[in-house]
């Protein structure tokens, strides 16, 4: 027979499992805000990916299928740095990283995938067929094949090539050249790394990261890229890693950063940012502290480097920050679609 305090916490947990199974929940005092979604995402790419986005979300579907099918859009076309058509490692090799979270806390990530045209998709696999967050290298391509993921050719776009080429001239970078394990200790040169800019004056980087708030309140995020073109083989940064390029805490808002990295990771970005809107900030005032703090770790440095953040809140409403003029944002509701200039703190 239960006890008076054992059937307490035993209806207790009972009414806390259907909130669970219910799809749509919220901690006891938390108001969920029904019937307006919305979706943002990264650059002007994010036009067509929120459009995908919309015909999940526009007929009442769920937010983490909007922000899948939404980025594989960008992950399709031809783009300096998302996808299989985008620019290689200084070796020549496209490598990919992506990751997913949803309402529930649960997220996926891949990093250093190569031939596979949707990382998105595998990181997604990663989140709900695995028990692990993170697969990388040919083990997370192993997976992909194993779930049925086509393996690509092992190919540079034309438009990627070229770029390649270029840059292989200019940085005077010749593999063999770069021995390192020949050059006397301590005085191992690692050769050129990835430029902040590409020689026609753009930053060297152009990630997608969506956040997404569906009818039912609940808010889910993605985000893929191919990093910074030109990178040392291995490097990773922020965009596959939650909590550094993605964040969703589904009682407060989410995030989704872009930009250098390095610098989004050593701010734990996107977590920092929705942490900010959890003590009250709006997502712009959010998104904005967490550059000023960047800003302050680089010091005269900041000048070189481009990271912008975008944040959703659970009200649906939404803002973003850059350290540099030209970050741009997509947002698509039910009444609006347009292209938005972030605001930075320098202008130019
Ligand atoms: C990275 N944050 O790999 C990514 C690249 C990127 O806009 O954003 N780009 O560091």
């Amino acid at each position: 027979m239960l006890n008076r305090r054992k059937f307490i916490r035993a209806s207790a947990f009972t009414g806390f499992a259907s909130m669970l199974t219910k799809g749509t929940w919220s901690m006891p005092g938390n108001r969920i805000i029904k019937g307006k979604p919305v979706v943002i995402s990264t650059w002007d790419a994010g036009l067509n990916a929120n459009k995908a986005a919309w015909e999940i979300l526009g007929s009442g579907g769920r937010a983490l299928d909007a922000v899948e099918k939404g980025v594989m859009v960008t992950e399709s076309e031809q783009n300096c740095c998302v996808g299989l058509g985008a620019n290689p490692d200084r070796d020549g090799f496209v490598t990919l990283d992506a990751c997913i979270m949803d309402e529930f806390s649960n997220c996926g990530s891949v990093a250093f995938l190569e031939r596979i045209k949707h990382p998105i998709a595998v990181a997604r696999r990663v989140m709900e067929k695995t028990p692990h967050v993170m697969l990388v290298g040919s083990g997370a391509q192993q997976f992909a094949v194993a779930e049925g993921f086509p393996l690509e050719e092992q190919k540079l776009s034309p438009e990627a090539q070229k770029n390649y080429d270029n840059w292989l001239k200019t940085s005077e970078y010749k593999p063999p050249a770069i021995n390192v394990e020949s050059q006397p200790a301590g005085k191992k040169d690692h050769g050129p790394f990835a430029p902040h800019k590409l020689d026609n004056g753009e930053w060297n980087h152009d990630t997608i990261g969506m956040v997404a708030m569906d009818t039912n309140g609940n808010l889910s995020g993605s985000c893929t890229t191919s990093g910074a073109g030109f990178k040392m083989r291995g490097r990773l940064g922020d965009s596959p890693i939650i909590g550094a390029g993605l964040f969703v805490d589904n009682e407060v808002g989410a995030c989704t950063a872009t930009g250098q990295g390095e610098d989004v990771i050593r701010v734990a970005g996107s977590h920092s940012v929705v942490e900010l809107m959890r003590q009250g900030l709006s997502p712009e005032a959010a998104c904005k502290k967490i550059i000023e703090r960047i800003i302050r770790i680089k010091g005269p440095k900041a000048k070189d480097i481009q990271v912008g953040f975008l944040a959703v809140n659970k009200k649906g409403e939404v803002g973003a920050y850059s350290i540099h003029k030209g970050f741009q944002y997509a947002v698509k509701t039910k009444d609006m679609e347009k292209l938005v200039s972030s605001k930075s703190i320098f202008l130019n």
